[in-house]
C-alpha cells in the first residue's frame, strides 16, 4: 500500500468501528486521515500506515518469470533490420521487458537485458557510460566488439565484459547476422542517479591489441609483473566458450556435479578471484544428460541462457521449457529447480556481487 492510498482508505471509511463516541472529534480513523491531510503539505507522512509494506517479512519481487524464444526473437530482430540501420539506432537492441514491467527498460527490478544484432558491414559507434555490460553470444561468428582498445572476435558462448566507462564499439566483417544478449545494470545506475555517458568524435577506436590479447595475459595462470590486485573488475575481455566449456566437462567427469546448479563455474576476475564485474555476477553449468536439479532460491533474481542442450525450470507454480538460445528469468526468491532430458549448458547472469557488497545476499538451499 501507497502512502496515497493509505490516506484514501483511512479516510473512505471515517466512522466505522469507531461508534462508541460518534462526535467528530474523537473520531480517531477521521481525525487521523485530517491530521494526514494536514502533514502531506509540509511533505510528511505517517510511517505506520506503510511499515509492513516497505519492511518486508520476505522479499516479495515486482518480477514475474518469463520466457523469451530465440525463435520469436531472431525473427523479430531481422525485421528491426529492415526498419533501422545500426548507425541509426546507435545500438540496434529489442530490449527484453520483464512482462510485469513494460515501460521500464529492465528484466529484473536491478538490470536491463536486450538482444542486439550487428548486420555484415555495419558498426555501432564507439561510446562509454557509468552503467558496466557484458555481451553473452548467441548467434554468428566473427563480428567483433572493441573494448579499452582490444578488438575480441565474437563467437557463440563466448563472455565478454565492457566495465564501466571503457569505451566499446560493435562491427561486423563477417558475411553473417550476428546478434548477443546484452544484459547492463542501467536500472542500479539511475537508481543512484549516477548516469554519464560520453559519444567520441571517430566512429571506432583504435585497437592496438587484437582478439584473445587481456585472456591470454590474464587468464593463464600467471599474471603480468605489478598487476593490479585492488581492481574492482576483471581486466579479461572476453572469457570464451572455447575455454570455458571444457572445464564444465571436466567437472562433470569428475562428479563435481552441484545438486542445485550442475556442474558450474563462476566467471571470476584471474587477479583476485573477485566477481567478473562489481555489480553484475555470471556463471556457466552443464546440467548432465538426466539432471534433476533441487529447489533453491535467493534474493538474486536470475537471467538464463540456455547455450546448448533444453530442459525445463520449475520456478514455483510455473513451468518454463527453454531450448537453444532462449533466454528466461526466475525473480528473487523464487524457489525453482532446473531438469535437463538431454546434456545442456545454462549461462546465468544477476545482481548478487552487489547484494554480496552490501551484506544483504541471501539463499535457501
Ligand atoms: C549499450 O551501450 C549497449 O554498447 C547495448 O552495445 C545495450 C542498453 C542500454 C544502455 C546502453 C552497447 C544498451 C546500452
Amino acid at each position: 500500500m501507497t502512502l496515497a492510498s493509505a490516506n484514501r482508505a483511512a479516510k473512505a471509511k471515517p466512522q466505522q468501528k469507531m461508534n462508541a463516541r460518534p462526535d467528530a472529534k474523537h473520531n480517531i480513523k477521521g481525525s487521523r486521515a485530517a491530521f494526514y491531510d494536514k502533514i502531506e503539505k509540509y511533505d510528511l507522512a505517517p510511517l505506520w500506515e506503510v511499515l509492513k509494506d516497505i519492511v518486508g517479512k520476505e522479499p516479495k519481487s515486482r518480477c514475474v518469470p518469463a520466457i523469451w524464444k530465440y525463435k520469436d526473437v531472431r525473427r523479430l530482430m531481422l525485421e528491426a533490420g529492415d526498419i533501422i540501420t545500426a548507425e541509426e539506432a546507435e545500438r540496434r537492441v529489442l530490449v527484453l521487458e520483464n512482462p510485469a514491467l513494460h515501460g521500464e527498460s529492465r528484466i529484473t527490478n536491478s538490470l536491463f537485458a536486450g538482444i542486439q544484432m550487428i548486420l555484415p558491414g555495419e558498426v555501432a559507434q564507439v561510446h562509454q557510460h557509468s552503467a558496466s555490460a557484458i555481451r553473452f553470444v548467441l548467434d554468428g561468428e566473427g563480428a567483433y566488439t572493441a573494448v579499452e582498445g582490444e578488438k575480441a572476435l565474437m563467437s557463440p558462448g563466448d563472455f565478454i565484459l565492457t566495465p564501466n566507462w571503457a569505451p566499446h564499439d560493435h562491427g561486423n566483417h563477417s558475411g553473417k547476422a550476428m546478434l548477443w544478449l546484452d544484459v547492463l545494470d542501467v536500472p542500479t545506475i539511475n537508481h543512484f542517479e549516477t548516469s554519464f555517458a560520453k559519444h567520441f568524435d571517430e566512429t571506432m577506436q583504435n585497437t592496438a591489441r587484437g582478439d584473445g590479447d587481456s585472456l591470454a595475459r590474464y587468464g593463464s595462470g600467471v599474471l603480468p609483473d605489478g598487476a593490479p590486485i585492488h581492481l574492482k573488475r576483471s581486466p579479461v575481455i572476453n572469457y570464451t566458450y572455447a575455454r570455458t566449456r571444457p572445464i564444465l566437462e571436466r567437472l562433470r567427469k569428475s562428479g563435481d556435479v552441484n545438486r542445485y546448479h550442475g556442474a558450474r563455474v563462476r566467471y571470476a576476475n584471474p587477479i583476485n578471484g573477485s566477481w567478473a564485474l562489481p555489480t553484475m555476477g555470471a556463471h556457466l553449468a552443464l546440467l548432465p544428460k538426466g539432471f534433476k536439479g533441487e529447489p533453491y532460491r535467493s534474493t538474486d533474481g536470475s537471467i538464463f541462457v540456455c547455450a546448448e542442450g533444453g530442459g525445463v525450470t520449475k520456478i514455483e507454480d510455473r513451468t518454463i521449457e527453454w531450448g537453444p538460445n532462449d533466454v528466461f528469468i526466475v525473480p528473487s526468491w523464487k524457489r525453482y529447480s532446473h531438469q535437463a532430458g538431454k546434456e545442456s549448458v545454462l549461462f546465468s547472469i544477476s545482481d548478487r556481487p552487489m547484494q554480496e557488497a552490501l551484506g544483504i545476499w541471501r539463499e535457501d538451499a
